[in-house]
């Protein structure tokens, strides 16, 4: 499913959860989308995956590049067993004292359940890459992790049931639709 912003990935989702059942969502993005309402509103971007937890469509949620988040968000992801946080930071803490990416994969991998719906925020990569989303955020993948990690997911013989890619705003010059063409194409080739 091609957004548009990340509230438009609920149907999407729901249409999976009517279609395979049991799944865990690998949600790439900076931000955590875990409140409950955003000024009011319960059906943004900003509360896309709260909304998922809550209807169950998902049996576990797996945060991959979470760099921007309230307290609120903070105190869901500590109180629900059903999330998985990897933070930016802590990320980044694990490769500079000598992790490998491939083994900070494994960790993100073993997380997952055996079916795996994707939902890729254009603002979990690196800036460079998407200086044109909505809300982007200093920190991110870079597009080998990204393509790695995703080749971790299927090696473990886990299948990548489907997928979005959102918040993807051209800009000038069309670069963030550039990388993300080459984002989309490379989820494609890695679905089941
Ligand atoms: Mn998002």
């Amino acid at each position: 499913m091609l957004g548009g912003d990340h509230s438009t990935s609920l149907g999407a989702i729901r249409a999976h959860k009517e279609h395979y059942g049991d799944f865990g969502v690998l949600h790439i993005d900076a931000h955590a989308d875990l409140r409950p309402a955003y000024e009011g509103f319960k059906y943004s971007h900003a509360s896309v995956m709260y909304n998922v937890l809550k209807e169950n469509l998902a049996s576990s949620l797996t945060l991959v590049g979470l760099r921007d988040y309230c307290h609120q968000e903070a105190d869901l992801i500590a109180s629900d067993n059903r999330i998985n946080a990897f933070t930016d930071r802590g990320i980044s803490k694990a490769l500079f004292a000598g992790q490998t990416w491939n083994q900070v994969c494994r960790g993100m991998v073993n997380t997952l359940p055996d079916h795996v719906y994707l939902s890729v925020d254009m603002d979990g990569f690196d800036p460079s890459l998407c200086p044109n989303t909505g809300t982007p955020v200093p920190g991110g993948l870079s597009m080998a992790q990204f393509t790695y990690l995703l080749d971790a997911v299927v090696a473990s013989g886990r299948k990548i049931i489907g997928g979005d890619l959102v918040e993807v705003a051209p800009g000038k010059g069309q670069w963030d639709a550039n990388v993300g063409a080459r984002v989309l194409f490379a989820i494609s080739h890695r679905l089941a």
